[in-house]
């Protein structure tokens, strides 16, 4: 216990800036995590913590695996740095050929960036250069959902549908509209898997095509399962309907898949698990097992044969990062997906998943309990918020499942659960039973 006192005397006036975090409270109540290993995070104070939360939705394979360690390890001594417009290294060729099998069909092309939110702006931008490398240039408008997250630069900011992450910052990007949100408690409460009701509301998007002539639309951006606003899972048919509106108007579907990809509903990608390929996915988080930072956006064949039409010595995509396919992300990922070969890691959560949700369901009985829902390896149980405080409690059942031994993260009052896929049965009853606890104990 002294360890902490120590090291939070030490942060309170700490330079770090931390990211989307409460910095004053966080600063004066450390939670620090110092090491890990497979399911487990340990504290400085050498606390062992049970990952609910595959660090943040990014470590399938578990922590600190030694594939993945001794292949960063090799890649970093061998090259360190190449630069990638204009040249190139083997490993990014390499990378490429070993994720095009694992893509839904039809997708065959890839863009690498360095996170999500990178892959997102990347892919709206593609979409606008598609449209207007083919004639259509008129197609500038963008569309996302409520309730979307989408990273945070100023295109995903834009099209992502969390008020909190957007008040702030102004007018964003023009050109961009919202569909309604899937999220119906009093319809669908308590769901196992996909809901039933709420196919119809991907017919909004039908709306904003009326509104602003379909014509005018480039792009729309969903997540399949949208999960940092707290775990919406798609209503049965409402994927399907969205593919059908796109396609009746030249709209590119994209798919953001940085966290529903990498076997988290049992397949490589979400699109694969509910049968509907977009044009595009972005992805990042888990194509390195979160080790070191990357990202990627897949395309359809057509879409990169579009771009390569012009003269030959012009650069046919004016877009692209310093660490595009850096050496040692590529090597991460490589050894990433050996991992994930190896051990079925990709297709394994079919196996588990029905003792996933049951364990889940079983806090129905808990205090404050409004819903639960879960699909794949993820799982959110929303609680009713405390009077006059939204958030609060739970936040409070965060802070109290990391003092019981289990990191679970918490939006706004909804906990939300994806521990890495290697997870056993006997730890899935851990966590569980670390929010039961938890739940009986906070008011
Ligand atoms: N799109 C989606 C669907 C995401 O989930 C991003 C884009 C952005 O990725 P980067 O790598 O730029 O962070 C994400 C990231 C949470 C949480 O609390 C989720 C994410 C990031 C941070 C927190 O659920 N997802
Ligand atoms: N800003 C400046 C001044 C730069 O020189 C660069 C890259 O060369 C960037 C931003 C973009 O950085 P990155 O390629 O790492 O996204």
């Amino acid at each position: 216990m002294n360890d902490r006192a120590d090291v939070s005397t030490t942060l309170e006036n700490s330079p770090f800036f931390m990211p989307f975090s409460m910095n004053r409270q966080f600063k004066r109540h450390p939670r620090l995590l110092a090491r890990a290993e497979g399911m487990h995070y340990y504290t400085p104070e050498g606390r062992k913590i049970l990952d609910g939360t595959a660090g943040l939705w990014c470590v399938n394979a578990g922590h600190c695996r030694k594939k993945i360690v001794d292949a960063v390890s090799r890649g970093v001594a061998t090259l360190d740095f190449a630069p990638p417009f204009q040249m190139g290294h083997p490993l990014a060729f390499e990378f490429a050929e070993r994720l095009q099998p694992l893509l839904p069909k039809g997708l065959t092309r890839m863009f690498f960036t360095n996170s999500g939110s990178e892959s997102v702006d990347t892919a709206l931008k593609l979409a606008l250069a598609y449209h207007r490398v083919r004639g259509e240039g008129h197609r500038m408008r963008l569309i996302g959902r409520e309730k979307g997250y989408h990273g945070v630069n100023f295109g995903g900011t834009a099209v992502g549908g969390i008020v909190g992450n957007r008040r702030i910052f102004g007018a964003l990007v023009t050109g961009v509209d919202h569909i309604r949100h899937t999220h119906d408690l009093a319809r669908n409460a308590f769901s196992r898997g996909q809901p039933k009701h709420g196919a119809e509301l991907a017919e909004d998007l039908e709306r904003l095509c009326q509104l602003h002539d379909p014509s005018t639309i480039a792009a729309v951006i969903v997540e399949p399962v949208a999960c940092s606003a707290g775990v919406y899972v798609p209503p049965q048919g409402y994927l399907q309907k969205l593919r059908e509106i796109c396609d009746r108007h030249g709209i590119l579907l994209i798919f953001d898949e940085v966290i529903n990809a990498w076997g988290r509903l049992g397949q490589p990608f979400a699109s694969q698990h509910f049968g509907v390929t977009p044009d595009l996915i972005t992805t990042a988080k888990g194509i390195t097992n979160g080790t070191v930072p990357m990202g990627a956006v897949f395309m359809k064949e057509d879409m990169y044969q579009a771009f390569m039409t012009g003269p030959e010595n012009t650069i046919e995509m004016p877009h692209g990062y310093t660490y595009s396919a850096h050496p040692v992300a590529c090597a991460a990922g490589l050894g990433t997906m050996e991992v994930y070969e190896e051990e079925g890691l990709l297709t394994r959560v079919g196996e588990i998943a029905q003792y996933w949700e049951d364990a889940a369901h079983s806090l129905k009985d808990c205090p404050n309990v409004v819903d639960i829902r879960n699909i794949g390896l993820i799982a959110a149980v929303e609680l009713s918020p405390r009077a006059g405080a939204p958030g609060a409690r739970g936040f409070e059942a965060h802070l109290m499942a990391f003092e019981k031994g289990a990191y679970i993260r918490s939006t706004g009052d909804i906990l939300a659960f994806a521990p890495p896929l290697i997870i056993q049965k006997s730890e899935i009853d851990e966590l569980f039973g670390v929010a039961r606890e938890v739940l009986k104990a906070i008011a």
